[in-house]
C-alpha cells in the first residue's frame, strides 16, 4: 500500500496531464501551424522556383514573359513572333494560364492603335496606351488568367482583334486535386458496397432462416 499508494497517485495523473497536453495544445497546434507552415513553404517553393525558373536562363530575353510580336495596322494584327504566328493575320494565341506574357507591336500604318486583353464579353482586363505614327510601338505585359479570350486595338475593335485560348486554370489546382481523390472515394465506397452487400445479404438470409427456426420452435410449443 504505502509503495502503490505513491506511485499510483504520482505516475497516474501526471501521465493524464501529459496526454491532456499533448491533446490540448501540441495535437490542435501542430495541426494548424503544420497546415500554415506547409502552405507558407509550398508559396514559398513556388515563388522561389518562380523566380529560379525565371533567373536560371542566362539570356536577358528569357527572363522577361514569353513575348508576342504583332505589326499593328487597321486591316488587322500582323503576327510576327513567335515563329507559328508569323505572317498570319489576327493569329489566334496559345497561352498557359499563370504564365506571364508581353504583348508588343509596332504601328504600321501609323493610324492610333493600341493593345488590350479582354475576357469574352469584351471587357477589357489589360491595356496598353494608344500611340500614333509609323514605328511607334506599344506593349503590356500581364499574367495569362482562363477568363482572357481575346487580343484586341480598342481603336479598331472589329478588325484588329484575335483569339486568345488560355490553356489551364490558375485556381483548377486545387479542384483538380480535390475532385479525382472524391471520386476515388466514391470508387471506393462502390467497391466496398459491391463486396460487401453479398455477405449483408447472406447475414440476412442467416439471420432470418434463424429467427424461422426460432418462431417455428416458438410455434412448435405452444
Ligand atoms: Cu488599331
Amino acid at each position: 500500500m504505502c509503495l502503490q499508494w505513491p506511485v499510483d497517485s504520482y505516475g497516474f495523473p501526471s501521465n493524464v496531464r501529459e496526454i491532456g497536453m499533448n491533446g490540448d495544445f501540441t495535437g490542435d497546434g501542430r495541426d494548424t501551424v503544420g497546415r500554415r507552415a506547409f502552405l507558407r513553404t509550398a508559396g514559398a517553393t513556388a515563388a522561389a522556383g518562380a523566380t529560379t525558373m525565371a533567373g536560371s536562363d542566362d539570356a536577358a530575353a528569357q527572363e522577361e514573359a514569353t513575348r508576342y510580336e504583332f505589326g499593328g495596322e487597321v486591316p488587322g494584327w500582323q503576327g510576327r513572333a513567335p515563329p507559328e504566328i508569323e505572317g498570319e493575320t489576327n493569329p489566334t494565341v496559345e497561352l498557359e494560364a499563370g504564365t506571364e506574357y508581353t504583348f508588343w507591336f509596332e504601328n504600321i500604318d501609323g493610324a492610333p492603335h493600341n493593345i488590350a486583353m479582354q475576357d469574352s464579353e469584351g471587357n477589357t482586363l489589360v491595356e496598353s496606351e494608344t500611340v500614333t505614327g509609323e514605328g511607334s510601338t506599344a506593349s503590356i505585359t500581364f499574367t495569362a488568367t482562363a477568363e482572357m479570350a481575346q487580343y484586341i486595338c480598342l481603336v479598331h475593335p472589329t478588325t484588329m482583334v484575335g483569339d486568345a485560348e488560355v490553356a489551364g486554370e490558375v485556381e483548377g489546382g486545387g479542384e483538380g486535386e480535390s475532385g479525382p481523390s472524391v471520386e476515388t472515394l466514391l470508387l471506393v465506397a462502390a467497391l466496398v458496397m459491391a463486396f460487401v452487400s453479398p455477405v449483408l445479404f447472406a447475414l440476412f438470409l442467416f439471420s432470418r432462416s434463424r429467427e424461422g427456426d426460432e418462431g417455428e420452435g416458438e410455434l412448435t410449443t405452444r
